[in-house]
């Protein structure tokens, strides 16, 4: 790899595989599967294929969620997806959703299977299905979407800009991070002074807007993507803190975030979960000390 000031792009670009970056050794220049691979089912309605990581949360706390309204409706499987192994890339996953990205949902419960991808279309779908963290009335739901739309295409700036220039690229180029660092801290400022006057993104209603920013922006907050919060200054964002720290003590969240989470303390780690028993009984801790 060149040196950040001396580097000219060539006349066409070229794919270097050995770029040295965290995931250098799954990023491609091309989409679809590179090998074989079925995807497994479980018995519920509902099977997920993802990774704890913000996108994936975002999904395994809907479904808890719902679950704790008492939606049976929307018990679930959910199979780890391991990206950093290349599983993504297997055809069946490919299939669901051929971003090759998680997290991605199978819903057998309607006359034809149903595949869903995209982190904001699976909650959107899954929220219109029960009925709930949705709002009705139409102002309500526009405000809904334009918090949901606007994470979607927040987050990449804070993921794919800030996180992979400040934490995971090889080299530290002041120019990205100043770049990302004070977009993000701009977006934190945006999510801040709508939190002032409101409990939640819409209002008093908690929703499925919520449930997309927290797992990004929360994490930001909570110090727990790219540690950086010291640099960013996110304790300054009050009213963020505050709601992230609300959403954080509910119960269902506590179990959403540690499903298909790899990663992190044993205790904060479920693989796969089939059956809410499995928070007790199949987290990584318990089952290591039972080998
Ligand atoms: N826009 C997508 C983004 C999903 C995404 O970026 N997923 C990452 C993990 S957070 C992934 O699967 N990366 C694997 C890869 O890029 O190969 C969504 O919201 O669902």
């Amino acid at each position: 790899m060149s040196d950040a000031n001396t580097y000219t792009p060539p006349k066409v670009w070229k794919w270097d595989q050995e770029n040295g970056g965290k995931f250098a050794n799954i990023n491609r220049p091309i989409a679809g599967a590179t090998h074989d691979k079925e995807l497994p089912k479980g018995d519920h309605p509902l099977q997920l294929y993802s990774l704890a990581t913000p996108n994936g949360v975002k999904v395994t706390i809907l479904l808890e969620e719902l679950l704790a309204k008492g939606h049976k409706g929307a018990e679930y499987d959910a199979w780890l997806i391991n990206i950093g192994d290349g599983n993504q890339f297997g055809s069946g996953f490919v299939g669901v959703n051929p971003n090759s990205k998680i997290p991605a949902l199978m819903d057998y419960s309607t006359e034809k299977p149903t595949r869903i991808f995209e982190s904001g279309a699976i909650l959107l779908y899954l929220a219109e299905k029960f009925g709930e963290f949705l709002p009705e009335n139409p102002a309500d739901r526009a405000e809904l979407l334009s918090w949901l739309f606007w994470q979607v295409g927040s987050a990449p700036y804070l993921g794919g800009g800030f996180g992979h220039f400040y934490a995971y690229a090889p080299v530290k180029i002041e120019y990205c991070i100043d770049r990302f660092a004070m977009e993000v801290k701009r977006q934190l400022d945006v999510l801040d002074r709508r939190l002032a006057d409101n409990q939640y993104l819409c209002g008093d209603e908690y929703t499925i807007a919520d449930m997309a920013v927290w797992p990004w922006y929360g994490a930001l907050v909570q110090n727990k993507v790219y540690e950086a919060a010291e640099f960013l200054q996110t304790h300054t964002y009050q009213n963020v803190v505050r709601w992230t720290e609300e959403i954080a003590a509910r119960d269902a969240v506590k179990r959403g975030r540690i499903v298909n989470r790899a990663f992190g303390p044993l205790n904060e780690q479920l693989h796969e979960r089939h059956d809410a028993s499995d928070f007790e009984l199949r987290t990584q801790d318990k089952l290591e000390a039972a080998e």
